[in-house]
């Protein structure tokens, strides 16, 4: 028998397409359940009827045999996984071809599944199973409810009265226990969902950028501005639209590499970049290696020209010229760039400083109060005129608000590397010195709020967060970092400049004045204002325990 696709529609044939062939998975059982659902459930959003079934016996689908196979092209990578948060746990690619279904008869495959898992439940009365199936609702609802958000979302709901009262009508430990089942379910299937979009969106920008190439776009001269950072007329545009690609960087004129990290793949530059067609102004541009982008890899690598470096009986290494179907650089750009910015991505020598509570008044806060830094950004975010399309969550109370939004690090495509930042609406907060017992709220107000949110959009839960200020920060208006544990090391996390949420909230619990009393050890570099400040109290002099 010549094997063939299970999904409707799709005509490849073992030994006639170059696909490979894939069977219905036996365990987990879902998966097998997801596979069949997903599959039957895009088709049937189509109500189009072209040609006829091979499925179909007596008006219904029949659940896949032993024999059934799925072929590789409906696999983002084109070949399932076994990692429930991989996007190709089930088969999502060119599933909704056609059907000559109606949907009540397609949903028979699922009706009968229902009907085995009451059963499986230990009811068989079916009266019994749907109240289940209510209450399992109400419950379901609930867990939404109660789920915390941003405060404009947390509103009274009229489902809440109905929800309680269908809950506590079923037999409570059978209905939470099918609750319970759905709810982690549904959170897979959420997670699953969420790593699908993203890898499918990846692609969709892959093709875009592909049609870009083809149509060989010439670089139109205004193009530059939509990426650049300003950070002294404090405005700054990042977007994701990547319909206007242009040569940027076709005019740079390198002058100087300020700082070079083999280890992270990053660059530091200092250049001229093009204003106009007579002018040019000085800019720092940093460049950092991107991550890997499965979905595009195999193209990629089909298209790569390599030159062999070594081989030695079964091993041999190359140098590969990616054929640049996917960006693997990210460019950061300021510009114009003051001697401050070119100073802060420099290479500079280290210095440790134990600021005492002394030590701040006399010197750390007259150099920050001096501080000429400009975080006109920081004030764009808040009053929305920047980055407003990027905010994950925002609570807009003047006392205990703040705006969460990815940071200029992150680029929002895999959140394994997913780096946030909270910045307080409150003027005057500048850093951790300040904090102290009526700072309590405010700062739970950020980790519960900032955590649940992160949960619900990125599907990341708290214990898998590391959450943390940094002393001393680089700009002075209070702002907490939120980043994956998976993300190895992000600048500024070590020991020297992190500190984490829970140990601060903690800290000022047992002391309320502990952050005014506390000495705090924090590394500074010979290019930073504030060393200049403390090289001038002769602080390095002496010996510094
Ligand atoms: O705590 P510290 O001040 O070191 O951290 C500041 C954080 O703000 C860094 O992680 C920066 O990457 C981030 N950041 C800096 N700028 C200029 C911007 C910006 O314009 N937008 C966003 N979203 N983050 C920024």
């Amino acid at each position: 028998m010549v094997t063939s696709c299970w999904v409707k529609g799709c005509k490849n044939r073992a030994g006639v397409n170059k696909v490979s062939f894939f069977r219905f998975p036996r365990r987990p059982e879902n998966k097998r359940q997801m596979w069949i659902d997903h599959i039957i459930g895009q088709e049937s959003r189509l109500t189009s009827s072209e040609g006829s079934d091979r499925r179909l016996r007596l008006g219904k689908i029949q659940e896949p045999s032993n024999h059934d196979r799925i072929c590789s092209d409906h696999f983002i990578t084109g070949k399932p996984s076994n990692d429930p948060l991989h996007v190709d746990y089930i088969p999502t690619l060119k599933i909704s071809l056609s059907t000559t279904e109606a949907p009540n008869k397609i949903s028979s495959v699922s009706r009968k599944k229902q009907r085995q898992s009451d059963l499986a439940l230990g009811s068989g009365d079916h009266h019994e199973g749907e109240k289940r199936k209510e209450a399992a609702k109400a419950l379901l609802i609930m867990t939404k409810m109660s789920t915390p958000r941003s405060s404009s979302s947390r509103k009274t709901n009229p489902q809440s009265k109905w929800c309680k009262q269908k809950a506590s009508q079923t037999a409570p430990d059978a209905s939470f226990a099918l609750a319970t089942a759905k709810i982690s379910h549904l959170e897979k299937e959420i997670a699953l969902l969420q790593n699908v979009n993203s890898h499918l969106r990846s692609q969709k920008q892959t093709f875009e950028d592909e049609i870009k190439r083809s149509r060989k776009m010439a670089p139109t001269p205004e193009d530059p501005k939509k990426r650049k950072i300003d950070n002294e007329s404090g405005d700054m545009k990042l977007s994701d639209d990547c319909s206007s690609s242009s040569l940027l960087f076709k005019d740079f004129t390198l002058k100087r590499v300020l700082r070079e990290d083999p280890r992270s793949k990053t660059i530091s530059l200092h250049g001229t970049l093009s204003k106009g067609e007579h002018t040019s102004a000085s800019a720092v541009v940093l460049l950092e290696r991107k991550p890997f982008e499965v979905s595009t890899l195999e193209d990629s690598l089909h298209k790569a020209r390599t030159t062999e470096t070594l081989s030695n009986d079964i091993y041999s290494t190359h140098d590969a010229f990616s054929a640049g179907i996917s960006p693997d650089l990210k460019a950061t750009v300021i510009c114009p760039a003051t001697e401050k910015h070119i100073s802060k991505y420099s290479e500079h020598e280290p210095f440790l400083v134990r600021e005492t509570s002394d030590l701040y008044k006399s010197v750390t806060e007259p150099c920050i109060a001096q501080s000429k830094f400009s975080i006109q950004w920081v004030y764009n975010i808040l009053a929305k005129k920047s980055e407003s399309e990027r905010i994950v969550v925002e609570d807009p109370d003047p006392e205990l608000g703040f705006v969460l939004l990815p940071d200029m690090k992150w680029d929002r495509k895999n959140s394994d590397q997913l780096y946030l930042v909270a910045i307080v609406h409150k003027h005057g907060i500048k850093s951790l010195r300040d904090l102290n017992m009526q700072h309590l709220p405010l700062l739970e107000n950020i980790r519960s709020k900032c955590l649940a949110g992160i949960k619900e959009q990125f599907g990341v839960p708290p214990h898998q967060m590391r959450v943390y200020l940094h002393y001393q920060p680089s700009y002075y208006h209070l702002h907490v970092h939120f980043t994956n544990l998976k993300l190895d090391s992000p600048p500024g996390s070590d020991i020297m400049r992190a500190h984490l949420l829970d140990d601060v909230i903690d800290n000022i619990k047992g002391d309320p004045q502990f952050y005014q009393k506390a000495t705090i050890s924090y590394v500074l570099r010979d290019g930073d204002e504030l060393y200049k400040w403390y090289k001038d109290a002769n602080y390095f002099e002496g010996d510094c325990s």
